[in-house]
């Protein structure tokens, strides 16, 4: 398949952009441009809006919901077909090791086949009354939907919101992030390929402030599905106060994940490390505070220390390539200005710390151990390879420390214990909480934060309820105003 970047996806046409241009997208692994790619504007969000609009009225909107699924499910097996060259245009943008991009992409057409199937199941259902009235509920879409999602995982985070929406009825106008748009772009060919009437996706790149903040303000946007950083959401509810649209937003994390001295260690630490430094740190679920309980500590920095050691950090089309570069020079800067504070706050530097020579955005896997549950590199969303080892007593100080942060998307905890395991899960705010085990995500299991972390769940039937209104009708049996 031909794809293009230079120019933007409307109406199911390429069009060059009348407010933005064509820029040069930068490669992380060498800072150098490697293509140029379209950036819109706000006269170009207004074209993808009413394009939305125009296809969530017409032929979309009036089409069976098993067709739409039969739409989807053919999307999905293109994308299936696809994974290797959308992995390799990712991996090119966002530096992500392709090993990971393709075990990821790999993915994705599984969850467009499970929304699809799901399309034509939303009914609603019947409420008992008296034999005066009959009430029922339907659920219909809530209409046209703008999707912002950040550089991380363009693809994934596109498949997580494309996939409930389209399966709900509803149009789409997507809006990547800045850094890494051309992912995204590609997708247009694929919905251009499997047939989709013009306008049910719109692909808009653009930066955050013009082409997003007009999306979010668009009086024709029913909803915003947003992925990013929490200050953004602020004010991305701000911009939309006046319209009373419809928010769901999947934030930052600060993971927990508590290793106790009865667990299986070698498995625990294997799988502290490798979520320690998955995406380059870059990911919201990853356990970037590890919580150890003190008779396994030493052993566990140890372990940390070794693994570290073991990553292989480069050229991320290499194959043999563990952790590629951060994305883009100010998530490096973040991640290095972290370092920094850690060494400042105290806290032990165990392995790693510091930028690699040479060209590219490539930071060493770092450890920090004796962190203080209060510094800021334990508190403070990093998104890079920053692991902070943090010693616990007991199952109660385990549990405050790892409640302790305003987040709380996830957490991880290894026991041997079957009843801590459940007494600890229970007590863990967070949206989801993985036990002897960790990241484990699929399409069916709903994903998503409590406090500072988000609102709404992506992945799982409840997906589809941010994309779904509820109408309820009582019809008088008797013709009489009761
Ligand atoms: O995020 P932003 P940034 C966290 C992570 C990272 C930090 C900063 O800690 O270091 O956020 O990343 C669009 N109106 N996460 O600055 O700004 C923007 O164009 C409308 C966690 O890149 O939130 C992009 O498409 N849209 C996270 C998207 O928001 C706006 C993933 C995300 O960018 C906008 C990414 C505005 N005013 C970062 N301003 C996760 N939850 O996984 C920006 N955008």
């Amino acid at each position: 398949m031909e794809y293009r970047f230079d120019r933007l996806f409307i109406g199911g046409e390429w069009v060059a952009p009348i407010d933005g241009g064509v820029r040069p997208s930068i490669d992380p692994a060498t800072g150098k441009p490697w293509g140029d790619v379209a950036y819109g504007g706000p006269r170009d969000i207004d074209r993808a809006v009413a394009a939305a609009r125009e296809a969530f009225e017409g032929r979309w909107g009036r089409m069976a919901p098993w067709e739409r699924a039969a739409l989807i499910r053919k999307f999905a097996d293109l994308y299936a077909t696809q994974v290797d060259a959308l992995a390799r245009i990712e991996t090119q943008d966002n530096g992500r090791a392709i090993r990971e991009s393709r075990g990821d992409i790999g993915m994705h057409a599984q969850y467009y086949h499970w929304f699809a199937s799901l399309a034509d199941k939303q009914g609603g259902h019947t409420i008992p009354m008296d034999d005066s009235v009959h009430a029922f509920t339907t659920r219909s879409a809530v209409g046209v939907v703008g999707t912002i999602t950040p550089w991380n995982v363009p693809l994934m985070a596109a498949a997580w919101k494309l996939g409930p929406a389209l399966a709900a009825g509803c149009t789409v106008v997507l809006k990547p992030a800045e850094q890494t748009p051309a992912s995204s772009l590609a997708l247009g060919r694929l919905f251009e390929e499997a047939g989709f009437p013009p306008g049910v996706i719109n692909i808009v790149p653009g930066d955050g402030v013009t082409a997003g903040a007009h999306l979010v303000a668009h009086p024709g946007v029913n909803k915003v599905a947003f992925t990013g950083e929490g200050e953004t959401a602020k004010t991305i509810l701000k911009t939309g106060a006046d319209t009373l649209k419809k928010f769901s937003f999947e934030l930052g994390g600060k993971a927990p994940h508590i290793l106790f001295a009865d667990a299986d260690i070698e498995n625990a630490l294997n799988a502290a490390t490798g979520s320690a430094w998955a995406l380059c740190g870059q990911s919201c679920a990853l356990g970037s505070r590890i919580l150890v309980e003190r008779p396994i500590y030493d052993q566990v920095v140890e372990g940390f220390r070794r693994n570290a050691g073991r990553v292989r950090v480069g050229n991320p089309m290499d194959p043999a390539t563990h952790m590629g570069p951060q994305a883009h020079q100010q998530q490096l800067d973040k991640t290095l200005s972290y370092i920094a504070i850690g060494r400042d706050e105290g806290a032990e530097l165990v392995t790693g710390g510091t930028q690699l020579a040479g060209d590219g955005y490539f930071v060493e896997p770092t450890v920090f151990a004796g962190v203080g549950a209060d510094m800021r590199i334990a508190q403070e969303e990093i998104f890079g390879p920053v692991a902070a080892i943090i010693p616990f007593d007991g199952e109660d100080e385990a549990v405050a420390i790892a409640n302790g942060t305003p987040y709380g998307l996830a957490a991880g905890l290894w026991t041997g214990d079957v009843g801590r395991a459940h007494r600890v899960a229970a007590r863990i705010e967070a949206g989801m909480v993985w036990v002897n085990t960790y990241r484990y995500i699929r399409w069916s299991t709903p994903y998503g934060g409590v406090k500072s972390s988000g609102w709404g769940r992506e992945n799982g039937v409840d997906a589809l309820d941010d994309y779904l209104e509820t109408k309820t009708t009582i019809v008088s049996t008797t013709g009489k105003f009761a």
